[in-house]
């Protein structure tokens, strides 16, 4: 299929909705769901100690390490089905990449918070490709209020259902000037399982 770019001001956003079929992203599913260990990690918000609203796991080649809201996740050596992803989404991205995060968000309720992507490790305009299988889930983007012209009116806030077998990819000033999040839904969904792709620089 093809990545068509989408309308976000001072961003560099594309989607492919059709980057795997239904029966490979169903399949993938299938096999990641059991063989991956997945955690549920333990993070600092506001001071308190809470789990993470979903299970991840970090794959990656040899010291790619990755840490995030105080968390340090060396990586997982890749298994069969990632290493042949990761080939399928760096041709389709144009570009390589060291480590890949995988979420699972098992209902409604596993979410992720407004964050960007922007860890030092990523470098300033990193580029992310993300898979999404399993539930259609509604990704959201807001803009950062300090990255736009002060007194001008922000732009719009921008929903976007990830459908199974998608491929989103962020570039560029994306993380510099949007956050985004992976809000809870109270409609009934199945799991759904994440993966972004990532270069990381400390290796
Ligand atoms: O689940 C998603 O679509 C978003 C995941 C994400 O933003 C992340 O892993 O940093
Ligand atoms: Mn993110």
């Amino acid at each position: 299929m093809s990545l068509k770019l989408l309308p976000l001001p001072a961003a560099d956003l594309w989607l492919d909705t059709g980057f795997l079929t239904v029966a490979k992203a169903d399949a993938l599913l299938a096999v990641l769901t059991d063989a991956v260990p997945w955690q549920q990690q333990p993070i600092r918000l506001f001071g308190r100690e809470v789990l993470q609203p979903r299970l991840t796991a970090w794959y990656g080649d040899a010291g790619a390490a990755y840490s995030y809201s105080g968390l340090h996740l060396e990586p997982l050596p890749w298994l069969p089905a990632l290493a042949e992803l990761r080939q399928q989404v760096e041709q389709a991205a144009g570009c390589l990449f060291n480590s890949v995060l995988l979420n699972l968000y098992r209902t409604g309720q596993d979410s992720m918070g407004y964050h960007a992507d922007d860890e030092p490790e990523l470098g300033p305009a990193p580029t992310i490709a993300s898979v999404t299988l399993g539930a259609t889930r509604t990704f959201r983007l807001k803009p950062r209020p300090a990255a736009f012209p002060s007194g001008a009116p922000l732009p719009e806030s921008f929903s976007l259902p990830l459908t199974s077998g998608s491929l989103l990819i962020m570039r560029g000033a994306t993380q510099q000037h949007w956050f985004h999040a992976l809000p809870k839904t109270t409609r009934p969904v199945g799991p759904r399982l994440n993966l972004t792709f990532r270069q990381v620089t400390n290796v």
